[in-house]
C-alpha cells in the first residue's frame, strides 16, 4: 500500500481514477501521449526537493552535484537529438519556452508576426488574450481558405509591411509539413529573428519524418510531452550566438528555480528519443494518422487540407451541421476522447467550434495499428451519425472498452508510482 493511500485517500483515489480513465478510453487528443514508466519514475523522484537556480556547475545553491548530472545529460542529449548548437531545458512549459525565446531577441513593444490561433496557430504566438499579444505588437497570418495551407505569400506581405522583430512559425492544429526554408527567407529579408515552435511535431522532427527547423531558425521551442512523449515541460534550442541571451532570458528573466525532477525526466525522454525504437514509433504515428484520415474521408467526413502529413487531422463538421462541442461530447459518451477545435474561418465561438482535432501519438504508444485505426474511424462515423442517440454511444462504448482492455498501458503497479 502506498503512503499516499493511507495519508490522503482523496488524492489517491483521484490519481487511481485518472489512471483507470487513461486505460479504459481511447485517447485521441493530438497533444497528449503516455510517458514511459522510466519518465514517470524520474518525474516522481526526490529531485523535486532541490533548488538549483542557475545552470549546471554555476548554481546559487549548494548540493547540486546530482541534479547537475540530470541537467547536463538533458542538455547534451537534446542537442544531439536535434543537432542544436545550444539548449536550455529549464522552461516549465511550452508557453514559458516561447516567452523565453521572444525575450532573448526582442523587447516589449517590438512587433511579432505569428500564426493566428483561429487558423491553427497558438495562443502564445500573439493572440490578444495572451501576454504575447499584449507585450508585443502582434500581427497575425493564417492559412488560405481554399486549401487550408499556410499562406506564405500573406506571411511575406505582412512581414514587409510590418517589419517584425520576431517571425513565429509553428502551430497546434496544422496537419501538413511546414516550409521552414521559406519562413527563414522571409525573416532574413525583413531582418526578423525566426522562432519556430515545434511542440506538436518535435517527435517527428527527431525521427526525421518532418524537416527540421533547427538549421533555419535562430530559436526553436518545444514542449516535451506531445509527440516527444516525455514529462510535461518545455525547452529552447538556439544558435551558439544566442546562448547567453537565451539562458538569461529564461533565468533570471522569467523563472526562478528549475523543476529538477522534470528536467531529470526530460533527460530520460531525450535518451528514449535517440533510439531506433522511437524512430519506428514515430513512423507508426504518421502511418496511423494517414489510415485514420483515409477512413474518415471514406465515411464522408471533410478534413481540412484533405488529409494529413503528420500526427493529426482536423475534421470540419460544417457540412454536417454539427458543432465541435456536440461531436466532442458525443464521442466522450462512447469513451473516445478528442477535442473540439476551430476550423479556419470558423463561424462558431471558441467554446463551441465547427471542428474536432484528432491525433494518433497516444494510441500508437499503446500499440494500436492499422486495424484499430480502421475500427476507430468506423466508430467515430457511427457515433457522429446519431450524436444524440444514447443507445449508439453505449454500443460503441462496449466495443471500445473491449478493445482497450487488450492494450495494457502501465507496466508498474500500484496505481500511484514511486
Ligand atoms: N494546448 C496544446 C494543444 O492542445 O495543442 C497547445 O499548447
Amino acid at each position: 500500500m502506498s503512503n499516499l493511500k493511507e495519508q490522503d485517500p482523496v488524492l489517491y483515489r483521484a490519481i487511481a481514477d485518472e489512471r483507470q480513465r487513461e486505460l479504459s478510453q481511447l485517447e485521441l487528443i493530438a497533444s497528449e501521449n503516455f510517458a514511459s514508466d522510466a519518465v514517470l519514475e524520474a518525474a516522481g523522484s526526490v529531485m523535486t526537493n532541490k533548488y538549483a537556480e542557475g545552470l549546471p556547475r554555476k548554481r546559487y545553491y549548494g548540493g547540486c552535484e546530482f541534479v547537475d548530472v540530470a541537467e547536463e545529460q538533458a542538455i547534451a542529449r537534446v542537442k544531439l537529438l536535434f543537432g542544436a548548437e545550444h539548449a536550455n531545458v529549464q522552461p516549465h512549459s511550452g508557453a514559458s519556452a516561447n516567452l523565453g525565446a521572444y525575450f532573448a531577441v526582442s523587447k516589449p513593444g517590438d512587433t511579432l508576426l505569428g500564426m493566428s490561433l483561429a487558423h491553427g496557430g497558438h495562443l502564445t504566438h500573439g493572440h490578444p488574450v495572451s501576454l504575447t499579444g499584449q507585450i508585443w505588437r502582434s500581427v497575425q497570418y493564417g492559412v488560405r481558405l481554399e486549401d487550408g495551407l499556410v499562406d506564405y505569400d500573406q506571411v511575406e506581405r505582412l512581414a514587409k509591411e510590418h517589419r517584425p522583430r520576431i517571425l513565429v512559425a509553428g502551430a497546434s492544429a496544422y496537419p501538413r509539413i511546414f516550409d521552414f526554408e521559406r519562413f527563414a527567407a522571409i525573416a532574413r529579408e525583413v531582418g526578423a529573428a525566426l522562432v519556430v515552435d515545434m511542440a506538436h511535431i518535435a517527435g517527428l522532427v527527431a525521427a526525421g519524418l518532418h524537416p527540421s527547423p533547427v538549421p533555419h531558425a535562430e530559436l526553436t521551442t518545444s514542449t516535451t510531452h506531445k509527440t516527444l512523449r516525455g514529462p510535461r515541460g518545455g525547452f529552447v534550442l538556439s544558435t551558439a550566438a544566442l546562448a547567453e541571451k537565451l539562458d538569461k532570458s529564461v533565468f533570471p528573466g522569467l523563472q526562478g528555480g528549475p523543476l529538477m525532477h522534470v528536467i531529470a525526466a526530460k533527460a530520460v525522454c531525450f535518451g528514449e528519443a535517440l533510439t531506433d525504437g522511437f524512430r519506428s514509433y514515430q513512423r507508426r504515428v504518421v502511418e496511423n494518422a494517414r489510415t485514420l484520415a483515409e477512413s474518415l474521408i471514406g465515411h464522408g467526413f471533410d478534413l481540412v487540407t484533405g488529409g494529413t502529413d503528420n500526427h493529426l487531422m482536423l475534421v470540419d463538421l460544417r457540412a454536417r451541421g454539427m458543432t465541435g462541442k456536440t461531436a466532442e461530447d458525443a464521442l466522450h459518451r462512447a469513451r473516445i476522447t478528442v477535442n473540439k477545435n476551430a476550423v479556419p474561418n470558423d463561424p462558431q465561438k471558441p467554446g463551441v467550434t465547427s471542428g474536432i482535432r484528432i491525433g494518433t501519438p497516444a494510441l500508437t504508444t499503446r500499440g494500436f495499428g492499422r486495424d484499430e485505426m480502421l475500427r476507430i474511424g468506423e466508430w467515430i462515423a457511427r457515433v457522429l451519425a446519431k450524436p444524440d442517440d444514447a443507445a449508439v454511444a453505449r454500443a460503441v462504448e462496449r466495443e471500445v472498452t473491449e478493445l482497450a482492455a487488450g492494450f495494457p498501458l502501465f507496466a508498474r503497479e500500484p496505481a500511484v508510482r514511486a
